[in-house]
């Protein structure tokens, strides 16, 4: 038989391509585990993919897929991965080069990913690099020795010990994958912040926030707690793995336009008069009746003592945050600096230094904007800046320069389409108007009349209020609707607008049936 006749069997050639994915993967995360796991480079392709999809695409992951849209996407990779990596063992079945071909250039769009990547250091190249000299090297290994099965196959002749050999070869690269990935897993995650934050220790501040009242939740009535824990407060950024910062590494340069630069150490902040102040966050993605709204008691120190020791100077209109992955936010620096606002560098929330996943070692927290503006998590770097100079992450993605949280209201209380007993039911939910205050909330049921709710007691205008009320229905299909009113006498539009550029506005409604 000549080599022209040369004819992998189909499973076996997917088989090879799938394999080598695999590899190739392993070695670029043991390698990106020296460098930054960021590296790896099926994150750095999935980070790579998420600052190119349009803003619409991902409003709507966001909105659909909540927190876990990151798990989507990364498992919508991975299918395409593995499909690709089967073709490029189909289009070889004859030749081994035309899948090499393709595997190369998985590896050139892995290395264009890294390199991409603003947070990483060029050296983090390796990483891809090295998946795509394992990637290319094994599929050539497994394809010569499938294509020694098949030429046996052909022959006749001792078709068991090649097609042995194909075997071993690929329990072999099995097993070194699994190896080689275990290991860069461990010593990645050797490098992760936990053991840091823990070291923290409890958070005390200086000047605590004023008690939270018993009656500033509904709880019971189907609200959520006025203070969210945790380990339950919503979480939005576009980072597919946490960022591990570790304080003792951490620093915050303060630069731009200002009289002097400083630079500040985490225990540069620790060690200051800590404060406390209750804020509600809320995200730009949030739709109506949605649940990117918690509340927390977040410690720090004053941004504007900050900006004050460093010496804003005339002319300054924004405050632009880096994190360390490279994601950025701009404030107005009219907003960091107002005293009343309270715009704060926080390090900790409830006492605790802050999760992870919610910027350990310290971000920004501005009351009365949505966060993409103005909570920049992980910060390192804040640059005192025009408008014009520099554009944020989402900015250039076409979202808003000017992002007040908008006047809203949610019912929690009955759930959409739920069954209840004809009567008096009771019904329940959330108000936020930050910086405003919330003046009033009403409920409509079935088109009839604006009745008020009962509100809890205010714990500030930066937060959330919670309203219940009773109403009595007769069985049958039964619709309501909620507004509110904040401070400024302004009514909750009943407009109905999408997120994108600056939030979404319109009343929520809720149907349920009583019998
Ligand atoms: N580094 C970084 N910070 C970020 C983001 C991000 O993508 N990366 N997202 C912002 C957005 S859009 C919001 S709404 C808040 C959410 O903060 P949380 O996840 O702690 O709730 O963080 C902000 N800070
Ligand atoms: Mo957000």
């Amino acid at each position: 038989m000549t080599k022209d006749d040369l004819r992998l069997r189909r499973p076996s050639a997917a088989v090879c391509g799938v394999l080598a994915l695999l590899a190739a993967l392993a070695a670029g995360h043991l390698v990106a585990s020296f460098i930054a796991v960021d590296a790896s480079p099926y994150l750095a392709v999935g980070s790579a993919a998420i600052d190119l999809t349009p803003t619409s695409l991902k409003d709507f992951a966001v909105r659909t897929f909540g927190t876990h849209d990151k798990e989507v996407l990364l498992g919508g990779m991975a299918v395409v991965m593995v499909v690709v990596a089967a073709v490029a063992g189909l289009v070889s079945v004859r030749r081994a080069w035309p899948g090499a071909a393709l595997v190369s250039a998985f590896g050139v769009v892995g290395i264009a990913a890294v390199l991409s990547r603003p947070s990483l250091p060029v050296v983090a190249v390796l990483a891809p690099v090295a998946s795509t000299f394992v990637g290319v090297g094994i599929f050539l290994l497994l394809h010569r020795i499938s294509s020694r099965v098949a030429q046996r196959g052909t022959d006749g002749h001792r078709r068991g010990t090649p097609r042995r050999a194909f075997l071993l070869g690929g329990a072999g690269v099995v097993v070194g994958t699994g190896l080689v990935g275990g290991a860069g897993q461990l010593i990645g995650s050797a490098r992760d912040a936990a053991a840091s934050r823990a070291a923290v220790g409890k958070l005390v501040p200086a000047r605590r926030a004023p008690a939270i009242p018993a009656d500033a939740d509904f709880e019971k009535l189907g609200t959520p707690p006025f203070i969210t824990p945790n380990a339950r407060f919503y979480r939005v950024d576009t980072a597919l793995s946490v960022p591990q910062v570790r304080a003792e590494e951490w620093t915050l340069r303060i630069h731009g336009m200002v009289e002097r630069e400083r630079t500040y150490r985490y225990s540069d902040i620790r060690d200051r008069a800590l404060i406390e102040r209750t804020i509600t966050m809320t995200c730009v993605s949030n739709e109506v009746g949605g649940d990117y709204v918690s509340t927390s008691n977040f410690i720090g120190v004053d941004l504007a003592d900050l900006l004050a020791e460093c010496g804003v100077r005339p002319g300054a209109e924004q405050l632009f945050a880096t994190s360390v992955d490279g994601w950025t936010s701009g404030t107005p620096v009219a907003a960091a600096l107002d005293r009343g606002r309270g715009a704060m560098l926080a390090i900790g929330m409830n006492g605790e230094p802050l999760p992870l996943e919610h910027g350990f070692p310290a971000r920004l927290v501005t009351p009365g904007l949505f966060g993409y503006v103005s909570a920049t998590k992980w910060v390192v770097d804040l640059e005192v800046t025009t408008w014009a100079a520099r554009q944020s992450y989402w900015l250039r993605r076409g979202w808003g320069q000017e992002a007040p949280i908008k006047t809203e209201s949610r019912i929690d209380q009955p759930k959409g389409f739920a069954t209840v007993s004809a009567g008096a039911v009771r019904l329940s939910g959330i108000a936020w108007a930050q910086h405003k205050g919330i003046e009033k909330v009403e409920i409509s049921v079935d088109n009839g009349p604006w009745t008020p709710a009962t509100l809890s007691t205010e714990v500030n205008v930066d937060t959330w209020r919670m309203w219940w009320t009773q109403i009595s229905v007769k069985p049958g299909t039964h619709q309501i609707l909620c507004r509110a009113t904040d401070r400024t006498g302004y009514i909750q539009t009943a407009d109905r607008a999408g997120t994108v550029p600056d939030g979404a506005t319109g009343r929520h409604s809720t149907t349920f049936i009583a019998n």
